[in-house]
């Protein structure tokens, strides 16, 4: 069965698998194995060499994380893809291998904490700037394009303010500037957004999140075009050596199976809390992408099927009040990640984005007051009753 002709169900449950190539074992096998033996010196000789196909060691290739591979690619709609020990191992290979001395990378206004201190890193040791660009009109995406710029990085929705970039704006203005444009797909999962679709080149995911699904592994994805790829693969993936477990990309597997059928759970449980969070009194600055007031509504409903699992929000107060609510939670967890079975809330000015330093912050949108649910699985009603009980005590 050609994965083309099936939906992205049927997709994320057969595609890169076939069972009867390994004793028709329904579930993926799991090659946990960190080497491979070769028949003969000479065999040795000729994978190494490229000349024939073959496992040589697990952190060049494993057939477990393969088939990983090619369902993330199918399901992102790219050529190939490539699987990470974090999400920040896949961030930091790609940009690398788009970038060299003296160049300039372009962000959305916004990025996740520790993809702001690599991009520091770079600055300090490589002499690799950045500037962040709002990225809200073909003009103002034009002007922020430096004759050294060779990287656009952009997250939508970025992390945790919830404003949203507009893929294909953005696609066909660094189309014609011969730009590459990477796009941090993980607030969405390839079920909700699909950047490539929109002419962008690379995405990469934390699979951490939403592609896991369970809180029980940290991994990355890159996903892009085949020559691309195989660079990164034989250069700042396989040099720097951020490679997945054979068993996390098996967990992954696992994972993906039932990520459409999570993700509209996430939806309908993010739409009726949002409902709720909108009238309640203690409430203010809700960011969700749902909200028809939401200043990026548009670009929604343009390249998103829904506008997922995540609602930003303050709460009337300072940030001690903040805190305060979150310490009235029960059922809701008090962690960072997203996009697991548990209700998450975290305090990004003095969590994720902790590392962000607080003028740059406050120009992201991330206040002292602001705070990030991850909306899980449980019965929305279970999860409401918890804020509005927390809500209560302060
Ligand atoms: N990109 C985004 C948008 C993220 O939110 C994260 C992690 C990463 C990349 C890095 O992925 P990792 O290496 O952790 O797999 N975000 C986190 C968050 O918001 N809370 O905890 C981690």
């Amino acid at each position: 069965m050609k994965s083309k002709e099936v939906r992205f169900e049927t997709e994320v449950i057969h595609s890169g698998y076939s069972s009867e190539r390994f004793e028709g074992s329904l579930t993926p096998p799991l090659f946990q194995t960190s080497t491979f033996t070769f028949d003969t010196a000479e065999q040795g000789e000729r994978r190494f060499a490229g000349v024939e196909d073959g496992y040589i060691y697990s952190r060049l290739g494993n057939p477990t994380v393969k088939m990983l591979e090619e369902r993330i690619a199918v399901i992102e709609k790219g050529e190939a893809a490539l699987a990470f020990s974090s999400g920040m191992a896949a961030v930091s290979a790609i940009v690398v291998a788009l970038t060299k001395t003296g160049d300039h990378i372009l962000c959305s206004q916004g990025i996740y904490g520790c993809t702001f201190g690599f991009l520091q890193l770079l600055k300090e040791k490589y002499e690799i700037s950045h500037d962040f660009s709002l990225m809200n009109s073909k003009e103002v995406l034009e002007d922020a394009i430096l004759p050294n710029t060779t990287c656009i990085y952009i997250e939508t929705p970025i992390n945790p303010t919830m404003k949203l970039v507009d893929l294909q704006m953005v696609a066909e203005v660094a189309r014609q500037k011969g730009i590459p444009v990477v796009v941090d797909n993980t607030f969405c999962s390839p079920y909700l957004q699909q950047p490539l679709l929109h002419g962008c080149d690379v995405v990469i995911h934390s699979a951490t999140k939403y592609i896991c699904g369970h809180g029980d592994v940290i991994a990355g994805l890159a996903i892009g075009n085949q020559d691309f790829i195989k660079r990164v693969a034989m250069t700042t993936q396989k040099d720097i050596g951020g490679i997945i477990s054979p068993f996390d990309a098996w967990l992954l597997l696992r994972g993906l199976k039932t990520l459409p059928v999570r993700m509209d759970r996430h939806c309908d449980n993010a739409n009726r809390l949002y409902s709720f969070l909108k009238n309640h009194p203690k409430v203010e600055d809700l960011h969700f992408p749902g909200d028809e007031g939401h200043p990026d509504y548009s670009i929604m409903k343009k390249q998103m099927k829904r506008p997922g699992g995540l609602i930003s929000f303050s709460i009337k107060g300072t940030k001690e009040t903040a805190q305060a609510f979150m310490n009235k939670l029960n059922l809701i967890k008090i962690a960072v990640s997203l996009g697991d079975a548990e209700t998450l809330i975290q305090h990004p000015a003095t969590m994720t984005h902790a590392v962000v330093p607080n003028e740059e912050r406050e120009r992201m949108g991330i206040h002292d007051t602001l705070l990030r649910l991850s909306v899980g699985l449980e019965a929305w009603e279970d999860i409401q009753a918890d804020i509005e009980q927390a809500l209560e005590k302060i």
